[in-house]
């Protein structure tokens, strides 16, 4: 494999580097992925995202678009599971319902929210729930992310908890069930999905109903123009195009809920076992901890003669906080402690940056891995393999070249 690989280099394509380097160590990408690279979102007010799906529109941002303290709408990535409602001409006249497990349903226009309940916001970091899941071997099925499903945008809006306390929560009230506007695309009726969350995740203050992204009004692609944020937490359960909130007695069991879907392995099973046990598992809640390299590409060249590189990302850790990063030029055979921020707010990433020194000219492969308050690190590849690959986290990557 080393062999192969050092072949490639040789003939020296960027893109073939790339392509080598995302996979897990204990094996080489294939070619092909490098060409699905090469698809760009063309999209009016959105950066050349990664397109890794068009029907519905799944497209990830490439990790050097991630360099900014705040992703931009315009870099923030995309996942549809269905197709969004229209353009809505009167946002003010958008209608959300709370029902189920309250004294006093509602149902309230946007335009009400926003003149009832007290604004707040905060910068907080959005995860799809299959981020890293390219890394998983055997493939896992689903999107095939690298690292760039995730963005860390400011949402403004209003605590999901103020809402819910004016409809009055009862005492068997225990779990969230979310409903949006959007349509499957295999013309079906019903959700395209529906999840939730615990309630204390839903009454959590960070947790909000959010109609503004960036200051603005959240664009449609985006959900707008109401939609949940629900930081920390795989962002399946940040529901677009908002309609309702049924308030349960019980975990709720929607499309997205059940089966192998956002859940983990508690029971560790046998990666690629086509009768993957899915009792064994758990709803994934906290995503775990993940750092990225923001300020170099994939492939990037330096002048000869660099034996000290600059490096700069971001690190988080869903409910958690990041403790340590750590760079490494060597595969992890030895590692350079980064200088860790404190976020900005709770949940909002946080920028580490790093001087990392290389021997000799030639081909490395820039490794980052971050380590999470409780003590968790970042292992070098995706464990824990299930059938639709979550919670892989394994070290970010960069393929680089110092010529001699
Ligand atoms: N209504 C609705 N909400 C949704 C989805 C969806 O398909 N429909 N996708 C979810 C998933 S899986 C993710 S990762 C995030 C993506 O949000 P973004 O497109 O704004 O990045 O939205 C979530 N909310
Ligand atoms: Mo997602």
């Amino acid at each position: 494999m080393q062999l192969t690989r050092r072949g490639f280099v040789s003939g020296c394509s960027l893109t073939t580097m790339a392509a080598l380097a995302a996979g897990p160590i204990s094996s080489t990408r294939l070619i092909a992925e490098a060409a699905q690279a090469a698809n760009l979102l063309k999209m009016s007010g959105k950066a050349e995202l990664v397109v890794l799906g068009e029907n519905p529109l799944v497209a990830e941002t490439p990790a050097h678009l991630l360099d900014g303290e705040v992703t931009s709408t315009e870099a923030f990535f995309i996942r549809n599971n269905g197709e969004p409602p229209g353009p809505i001409a009167d946002p003010d006249a958008w209608m959300l319902t709370v029902d189920g497990e309250v004294h006093k349903p509602l149902a309230i226009r946007l335009g009400d929210i926003k003149a009832r309940f007290r604004k707040t916001d905060h910068v907080l970091q959005l995860e799809c729930g299959g981020n890293g899941r390219s890394a998983f071997n055997p493939k896992a099925r689903g999107n095939q992310w690298t690292v760039g499903g995730v963005g860390c945008a400011r949402w403004g809006g209003v605590p999901l908890a103020d809402v819910l306390n004016e409809a009055g929560l009862k005492p068997q009230a225990s779990y969230t069930a979310h409903y949006g506007a959007d349509l499957r695309t295999d013309g079906a009726t019903g959700p395209v999905l529906s999840r939730g969350v615990r309630l204390a995740k839903a009454m959590e203050r960070h947790t909000l109903l959010a109609y503004e992204m960036n200051g603005k009004p959240i664009p449609n692609i985006h959900g707008g123009p109401l939609r949940l944020i629900v930081p920390g937490w795989p962002a399946s359960a940040s529901h677009k195009w908002l309609t309702r909130i049924w308030v349960r007695d019980r975990e709720h069991d929607g499309p997205g809920m059940t089966g192998t879907s956002y859940r983990v392995p508690v029971v560790p099973g046998i990666p690629g076992d086509p009768n993957f046990d899915t009792k064994g598992m758990r709803i994934l809640e906290s995503m775990p901890v993940r750092s990225i390299i923001t300020n170099l590409r994939d492939g990037q060249r330096f002048p000869a003669g660099t034996r000290e590189l600059a490096l700069r990302g971001h690190a988080w850790a869903g409910e958690d906080t990041v403790a340590a990063v750590h760079v490494s030029a060597d595969f992890g055979q030895t590692w350079t402690q980064a200088d860790v921020m404190p976020a900005v707010n709770r949940y909002a990433w946080q920028r580490w940056t790093a001087t990392l020194k290389v021997p000799t000219h030639g081909y490395y492969e820039l490794c980052v891995r971050a380590t999470d308050a409780s003590g968790k690190s970042q292992p070098p590849l995706a464990g824990f393999w299930n059938p639709q690959g979550y919670g892989g986290n394994g070290w970010h990557r960069v393929p680089v070249l110092i010529p001699a």
